[in-house]
């Protein structure tokens, strides 16, 4: 099935914050950000900004009427600053005009002075000074003490990998409208309707049943609105509240890259043995995390790292250390993957540095150790493994053996252009690492005309949820997807939601719309049994019909529900769904907190330019475990997605921050994001169906993330490639491998790196000339 929403979005029908009809009296909001990066504040001078036109008010802290905290973790993070600044953009005035541009020419009239205070941006230094947001979290399996001993050959290293910046081609943004009695309603491009009502709430002084959060649909969310569409929402919700006019403010793109917090960078130290057998016997990673100014989700995050730290392998012996360290920078935040792809990255750059050394391709090391089913991950739980079928899969289906050949004869004949070649098997844990958040409800209405209107806590972001959830409803009762409605979502109908993130959004939500739809389905066939006679187990609807046994009846799906309407029964239900199984105790860091995971492997082929370090993705082919999927179009739609946005973190997406804590990467001409021209150019899915039964909605695995990180696998061929070209080139494990860090590798002159690529291409370029 199509995503629903395909026709109004190619139409340019479909809504998202910008597009709601402006109420008459609406005030327009623009946030004055912090223009350094840490220092105490002085002299804040309002005085010109108030006289320009059309300015109605400028809040500051002051004007909070609830508390001035927005931290939903750890309560360190203020709605507007109050006497410290400690981020470049954190707001600390929030200025209401009649109009949009009023809004913002006001904000360059605002004045202030600070105290400078120190300014860190590198977690190994905030880690130095004792500066962590969380105490540090250390998962362990085995002991790696002994473990060393054991190892034929040791090594150690540093991987960093960088920022990313969401860029959801919706900006964030709110509207907050007054109702009577105080209450708000907010529209708002959040993933998190109820985490935007908390934060409304607490620094509003309402309770939350004032307030709906409504949400039709966003333009891309990434995890960049899991949490961070708070602020916005909480700055219109005051100003709505103390003014008592609709207040809007939807981010311009250079304000929302300046003050949202990215994908979290890491720097991580690693120590990795195997033995003779090269199967890895100990691991020891250590991970410096850059949480940026305060807290937002960096503990989930960092969590994470630590839950994917040894990816798709089966590791004996692990001592992994995470740090949550605080930096001047914005927080950083949720982004797909949630930290499970940096501790990724630098298990394969382990693996990667031991294959330099030992002169074996990374694969032979890779294959070896994958996990199977029954071993344990440092976190205590048993896998149930995919990775050998999906390796098996990738290797056989894909030829890899013969690409591989191909690609060394490629390579020997050619000096100008060199090809590389990298396997990237994944295996990601499905529920939200924080377990109470595994719940989810869905309120079903079933109208005395045979529509049905679902409502659920699932947030359409582009991801095709809400197609997903029809598809449930209309398969319960059998009916014609045309009679299914997703309504928004909002906090009056589905209270207490968990955000749309984890991958887990089709399967908490599904299996709520799953109970109520089976419940109405239930009171249905009773209904069904009376009025025929006939025996309640024998009653079955199929394709809006009512059948007894094989008998098709003359009762349609829509007399059925007229009947029971006439019977006085319920057609509505709200039902609630918490995954079973799951639970992990954070004391001992050991337990069960996957409901399954998601494994697949992908083969990544690439060619650089050995002139110009340009290059391109030549293929990606990927063996994805779906388990059953329900919808393989918009299956298949999410991994190639994700894969291209993988590509981006992993190659051209550079987050630059200079020493003073300034994003100098703040707009489209100084931030590369994946294009067309980035794209593979040919991307292969193949499905690894599997036909064990899994806590996912009808058995089709969740797809949201982990495809993300088959883009690990380009950086590690891009790689190859290079020391193809100059092959005792020592590359330091740094993503993204931009071109400019390519073409510094091919042509690295340390002792380390032989000069005789270089004789060659010159040489070459002399015959080409
Ligand atoms: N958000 C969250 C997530 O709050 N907890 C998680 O475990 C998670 N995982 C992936 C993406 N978002
Ligand atoms: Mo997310 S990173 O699933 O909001």
């Amino acid at each position: 099935m199509k995503n629903i929403d395909s026709r109004t979005h190619v139409r340019g029908e479909s809504v998202y914050l910008d597009d709601i009809p402006v109420i008459r009296g609406t005030l327009f909001g623009a946030a004055f950000g912090s223009p350094v990066a840490h220092g105490s504040l002085k002299n804040l001078d309002l005085t010109a900004a108030e006289a320009m036109p059309g300015v109605v008010r400028i809040l500051t802290y002051k004007d909070v009427t609830g508390e001035n905290q927005i931290g939903g973790i750890v309560p360190d993070e203020p709605l507007l600053a109050e006497h410290h600044v400690h981020y470049c953009g954190m707001p600390i005035a929030f200025v209401l005009a009649e109009t949009d541009e009023e809004a913002h020419a006001a904000i360059k009239k605002i004045t202030v002075d600070f105290d400078p205070l120190p300014i860190i941006t590198d977690p190994r230094e905030a880690q130095a000074r004792g500066d962590l947001i969380v105490r540090a979290r250390t998962f362990r399996l085995g002991d790696v003490t002994d473990a060393w001993a054991q190892c034929a050959h040791v090594f150690e290293g540093r991987a960093d990998t960088n920022g990313q910046e969401h860029l959801y081609i919706e900006t964030q943004g709110a509207y907050a409208v007054p109702q009577e009695n105080n209450g708000l309603k907010l529209y708002s491009s959040t993933q998190g309707p109820t985490a935007v009502q908390r934060a409304v709430a607490r620094s509003s002084g309402l309770a939350m049943h004032q307030i709906d959060v409504d949400v039709t649909r966003l333009g891309g969310g990434f995890g960049g609105k899991e949490d961070q569409a708070n602020m916005w929402a909480a700055l219109c919700a005051l100003a709505a509240h103390v003014l008592k006019r609709p207040v809007k403010y939807a981010l311009n793109r250079i304000e929302d890259m300046a003050m949202t917090g990215k994908r979290h960078p890491y720097s991580s130290d690693f120590k990795i043995g195997l033995d003779a057998d090269l199967k890895i016997v100990a691991y020891e990673p250590t991970f410096y995390q850059n949480a940026g100014a305060a807290a937002d989700l960096s503990p989930a995050v960092l969590e994470r790292t630590l839950f994917h730290c040894t990816n798709s392998y089966y590791i004996p012996n692990v001592l992994a250390t995470a740090y949550c360290c605080r930096t001047n920078l914005p927080p950083n935040t949720a982004f797909r993957g949630f930290g499970g792809p940096q501790g990724m990255f630098v298990i394969e750059a382990a693996i990667a540095k031991a294959a330099d050394a030992l002169g074996i391709d990374a694969a032979v090391i890779q294959a070896k150790n994958l996990n199977q089913t029954g071993d344990e991950f440092p976190y205590g739980q048993k896998a149930e493994s995919e990775a050998r079928a999906c390796w098996d899969k990738t290797v056989g289906g894909y030829e890899v053996n013969t690409r591989r050949n191909e690609i060394a004869a490629f390579n020997a004949a050619n000096v100008l252009y060199k090809k590389g070649l990298a396997l990237m098997p994944v295996c990601f844990g499905i529920s939200f690492t924080n377990t109470r958040m595994n719940q989810a409800r869905a309120l079903v209405h079933v109208y005395t005309d045979g529509s049905v209107g679902v409502s659920t806590g699932a947030v359409e972001m582009g991801q095709g949820v809400n197609t997903k959830m029809l598809q449930v409803a209309a398969q319960v009762f059998s009916i014609q997807p045309e009679r299914v409605k997703i309504q928004s979502t909002s906090t009056y109908r589905i209270a207490n939601t968990s955000p749309s993130a984890a991958s887990a959004t089709a399967d908490l939500n599904g299996r709520a719309v799953q109970i109520a739809c089976t419940d109405i389905l239930n009171r249905l066939k009773a209904v069904a049994a009376i009025e025929l006679h006939a025996d309640e187990a024998a009653i079955t609807l199929k394709d809006e019909r009512v059948y007894v046994g094989d008998e098709c009846t003359d009762y349609t799906w829509q007399r059925l529900v007229l009947a029971t309407y006439g019977r006085r029964i319920s057609l509505s239900e709200h039902a609630h769904y918490a995954t079973p199984v799951i639970q992990f105790d954070p004391v001992t860091e050991k337990g069960h907190p996957f409901a399954y995971h998601v494994y697949g492997t992908a083969v990544v082929e690439v060619t650089i330019d050995c002139v110009r370090g340009t290059y391109e993705t030549d293929a990606v082919k990927v063996v994805h475990d779906f388990g059953a999927s329900m919808n393989p179009l918009i299956d298949r739609g999410q991994i190639e997605g994700g894969i291209v946005q993988g590509i981006g973190w992993m190659t051209l997406e550079e987050v630059i921050y200079d020493k003073t804590g300034r994003l100098r990467s703040n707009a489209l001409s100084t931030y590369k994001v994946p294009d067309i021209y980035s794209v593979p150019k040919e991307i292969a899915i193949d499905f690894l169906e599997t036909q064990a039964d899994n806590l996912a909605i009808f058995r089709s695995k969740a797809v949201g993330e982990p495809p993300l990180m088959y883009g690990i696998g380009v950086y590690f061929a891009l790689r190859n490639a290079i020391r193809a070209f100059n092959p005792s080139v020592v590359i330091p494990f740094d993503a993204p491998m931009t071109p400019e860090k390519v073409l510094l590798a091919l042509y690295d002159t340390t002792p380390t790196a032989s000069p005789v690529a270089h004789d060659k291409i010159a040489d070459d370029l002399a015959v080409n000339s």
